[in-house]
């Protein structure tokens, strides 16, 4: 598509320029006044399709923030503000820069493997990628170390934020067993910034609370968190990003790393392939996330139970059991792909991760269903997404029946994404 025949090409240009305070892009001004870990990762992309430099430059603020094991945040509080709750007060870690003590889905490595792959300045690209690679090594070592400490496969998720989909109902019942008891105070800012209707509800920040305080209690130890954490389950979304992210850093590997470091991520990879259908869920038709602690599948279907072809693992006929789900949803919705199924009771056409429509989330299912040979369907998610922000502006979410645009307004990774589908 030309620049003319994107409409907003320019105005998403426009909102990542204004969302950059200083080499990192804040989501969006006020409601999240911070540099985020998986926003950063899209956010990168989406500068590359116009600003390289700068690009390479958004993964390198981002890395400021990597702990010494690996971690890569959640937030780096590069600049304080008073903005958003909860601020690095809370999260009590004192680094510089500050940081929260938690992760997000790892779409850094697959990002930098794009990025590097389409570069334009190769040089640049090159000398980029292969000075962040080590960052990315140690990062999926952390993964594997501090969350999938058994080497089954599966890496665990310790907080609803670490998932990026905080409310969805996949997390109800294993949220309900976290108490709702807080030692922190609750002042939340999200709803001064955005309609209540559309945001978590006040019991699931108690809850959000009362995990961020155990673990600051568990001193940030990995192992310790681990073990204490009334909360653990087995993602969908991120195992199946990892395993993704795991074949893109194999990529970047083979031009830049060791015999030892490929050996390492291919069995790693080979790991996480023989595990990732043990998500199936067989009576839900579709992939599903998994209580750890309850020890059993956790029976909501969700968009994130279609990334597993973003990871290019999914049997024929999983592939046709989700592609009909696909198009069940897409019978039901104006717009795909809703973050829960549709059909489902606890389905929320407006409230964040219980039913609105995410601009990466089509990004990374189209990209999947491409690799599954379904053209149709994936032209059928980029068209929705672009149609949706051409006709409601880079908003931060959607509504599925009628399109509306919700949450923040100008979100960096919005216009990421519009800027990728329509260069
Ligand atoms: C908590 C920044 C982030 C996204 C998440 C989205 C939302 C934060 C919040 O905003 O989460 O991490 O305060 O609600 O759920 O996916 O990365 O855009």
């Amino acid at each position: 598509m030309s620049a003319t025949a994107a409409p907003r090409a320019e105005e998403a240009r426009r909102i990542l320029h204004a969302n950059d305070r200083g080499g990192y892009c804040v989501p969006t001004a006020r409601l999240y006044p911070f540099q985020w870990n998986w926003d950063s990762a899209f956010v990168a992309m989406g500068w590359a399709c116009f600003d390289e430099a700068r690009a390479w430059q958004e993964i390198e603020s981002l890395l400021k923030g990597q702990w010494e094991d690996g971690l890569v945040p959640q937030i780096v509080f590069h600049a304080p503000s008073d903005d958003y709750f909860p601020g690095p007060d809370v999260w009590g870690i004192a680094r510089t820069p500050p940081t929260s003590g938690i992760t997000q889905p790892p779409v850094l490595a697959t990002a930098v493997r794009l990025m590097l792959d389409g570069a334009r300045d190769k040089t640049l690209a090159e000398a980029k990628a292969h000075a962040i690679y080590p960052s990315l090594l140690r990062n999926h070592a952390w993964w594997q170390s501090a969350r999938d400490p058994s080497s089954s496969g599966l890496v665990t998720t310790l907080h609803p934020w670490e998932t990026g989909m905080d409310n969805s109902p996949a997390w109800d019942a294993a949220l309900a067993r976290v108490p709702t008891e807080t030692k922190t105070e609750i002042r939340r800012r999200d709803t001064t910034h955005a309609d209540p209707a559309v945001r978590p509800r006040g019991e699931e920040y108690q809850r959000f609370i009362h995990l961020v305080d155990t673990f600051r209690d568990a001193g940030w130890d990995p192992a310790r968190m681990y073990a204490v954490s009334p909360f653990r389950v087995a993602d969908i979304g991120t195992n199946a990003i990892l395993l993704r992210a795991e074949q893109d850093l194999l990529a970047l590997a083979e031009r830049f790393g060791t015999p030892d470091d490929r050996a390492a991520i291919a069995t790693r990879i080979a790991r996480k392939r023989a595990a990732l259908p043990r998500l199936w869920n067989g009576a839900l038709g579709g992939f599903a996330s998994f209580d750890q602690i309850e020890g059993a599948s956790i029976p909501v279907s969700t968009s994130a139970g279609l990334l597993p072809l973003f990871a290019h693992c999914a049997t024929p006929p999983q592939i046709a059991a989700m592609t009909a789900q696909l198009e069940r949803w897409a019978a039901r919705v104006k717009y795909l792909v809703p973050s829960t199924d549709p059909g489902h009771p606890r389905f929320e056409q407006l409230r964040y991760w219980r039913g609105p429509v995410w601009a990466v989330v089509n990004w990374m299912i189209a990209n999947g269903l491409d690799w599954a040979n379904r053209a149709d369907l994936a032209a059928l998610v980029r068209g929705n997404t672009v149609a949706l922000i051409e006709s409601q502006g880079l908003s931060e979410y959607f509504d599925p029946t009628d399109g509306r645009g919700i949450g923040g307004a100008d979100f960096s990774w919005t216009a990421a994404i519009y800027l990728m589908l329509t260069a």
